[in-house]
């Protein structure tokens, strides 16, 4: 098979450089290379060949079937490095979507992923395109000046045609969450940091059987389920995880279901507590970033951090210092053993709008929380409910 990969990076030295480059290995795994070299380069990258001149020699003579650039190229670098070296050029962006349109099931998702891989690569064509009018002689995909115009012509025209189906499928969707509002369904969304555990903690609450893998982008697509806690009906989805750079380009087309989505009633921000703390604050910050392009503000959001069980309650607690710079309320969990989870379905019932149900019965012999029980109490006002998952709360952080 023609996957060795070769992955390079020119940018500045910075501390956090080996998690990036771990992150950059991963994404090449998943999209379907083998990475056989690293090539990293400090400094700003070379206008025409992103790696500097003496660095490309060496490239030159390595063995590999793909360059793949860390950072976003330009369409002449693209071009330069593509005539250069005889192999496929791509970079980070493109990995990304090389990624989605291996994993997208929906419609919506493959029409998404298509549009923005469409107008990534738009640039790159219209540089072919350029210098095929100068007469060089182009070669793009082996193809002449007058294929390059009818490809290009033919992305313009996809490109519309995909825009308006978009529309289209978009507008039902609205309309199905304007019905469910209209029903006062409250909407709950899981939002994160990729791998950071939603799909494991929707599976959790929801009896689902979602797939979940330890790879960046195991889901892309939005799925929705409807739960009921004492009584009152929720809709949860689960989402694609963000990632740092994340592209504008797909952040603009991809993301834009997100943008929907971003519309519920409350916002569940998973950070995982079992990163180093640098990590876990950069996590937490990305996904503030996102959330905050998308329009949602903190008021909506619930952090949630994930994985507990892989790490001690002192660590958790310095992880909760990190989140208190940011919020005043978290709730802890791991998906995986069940801790914390009673208490963040007591919170999802007290933070979402709608209180359907004004009597509300804890299971018989009471309610077990976290592995305590609690005194069996008749709930006869949603406002005492309220009290309760409050005070259970405030017992939780004391413990911690
Ligand atoms: N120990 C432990 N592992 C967990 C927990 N939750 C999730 N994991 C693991 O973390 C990895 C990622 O879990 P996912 O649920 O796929 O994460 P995700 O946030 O949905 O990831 P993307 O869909 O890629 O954005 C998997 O290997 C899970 O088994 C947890 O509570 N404890
Ligand atoms: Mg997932």
């Amino acid at each position: 098979m023609r996957n060795r990969a070769l992955l390079a990076y020119v940018g500045p030295k910075e501390s956090r450089l080996d998690r990036k480059l771990a992150e950059f290995r991963a994404l090449a795994e998943v999209a379907g290379y083998r990475p056989a070299h690293l090539v990293v380069q400090f400094g700003d990258p070379d206008s025409r060949f992103y790696l500097g001149k003496g660095k490309l020699e060496e490239v030159a003579r390595m063995d590999f079937d793909v360059f793949i650039a860390y950072h976003g190229l330009t369409p002449l670098q693209f071009y330069s490095l593509r005539r250069m070296l005889g192999v496929e050029v791509m970079d980070r962006v493109l990995l990304i979507l090389r990624i989605f349109e291996k994993r997208a099931g929906s419609m919506e998702s493959k029409l998404q992923i298509e549009l923005a891989s469409l107008k990534y690569r738009l640039p790159m064509v219209k540089e072919y395109l350029r210098r095929a009018k100068m007469g060089e002689q182009i070669g793009y995909m082996g193809a002449g000046e007058y294929a390059v115009d009818a490809y290009y012509r033919h992305m313009m025209s996809r490109i519309s045609h995909i825009k308006r189906r978009l529309d289209k499928l978009r507008e039902s969707r609205a309309v199905l969450m304007r019905k469910r509002k209209d029903f006062g369904i409250p909407e709950v969304v899981l939002t994160g940091y990729t791998s950071v555990g939603k799909t494991t903690l929707f599976n959790r609450l929801t009896s689902e059987r979602k797939y979940v893998d330890g790879k960046p982008f195991a889901t892309l697509d939005t799925y929705t389920r409807r739960i009921s806690l004492w009584g009152k009906e929720i809709v949860l989805t689960d989402t694609i995880g963000f990632i740092e750079d994340l592209p504008p380009v797909l952040i603009e087309s991809f993301y834009s279901t997100l943008q929907e989505v971003a519309d519920a009633d409350l916002i569940l921000l998973l950070v995982d507590a079992s990163d180093e703390l640098d990590e876990f604050d950069r996590e937490l910050q990305t996904s503030l970033e996102v959330l905050s392009t998308l329009g949602v503000y903190r008021e909506r959001v619930l952090p949630v951090l994930s994985k507990v069980d892989k790490v001690s309650m002192l660590e958790v607690a310095r992880k909760a210092l990190v989140v208190r710079r940011y919020f005043d309320l978290f709730v802890p969990v791991s998906a995986v053993t069940g801790f914390g989870i009673d208490t963040l379905k007591l919170l999802l019932f007290w933070k979402t709008p709608g209180y359907a149900i004004y009597e509300a019965r804890p299971p018989a012999g009471g309610l077990v929380l976290d592995g305590k029980s609690y005194l069996p109490v008749k709930i006869s006002e949603v406002r005492r409910f309220e009290a309760i998952a409050f005070d259970l709360y405030t017992e939780l952080r004391r413990v911690l």
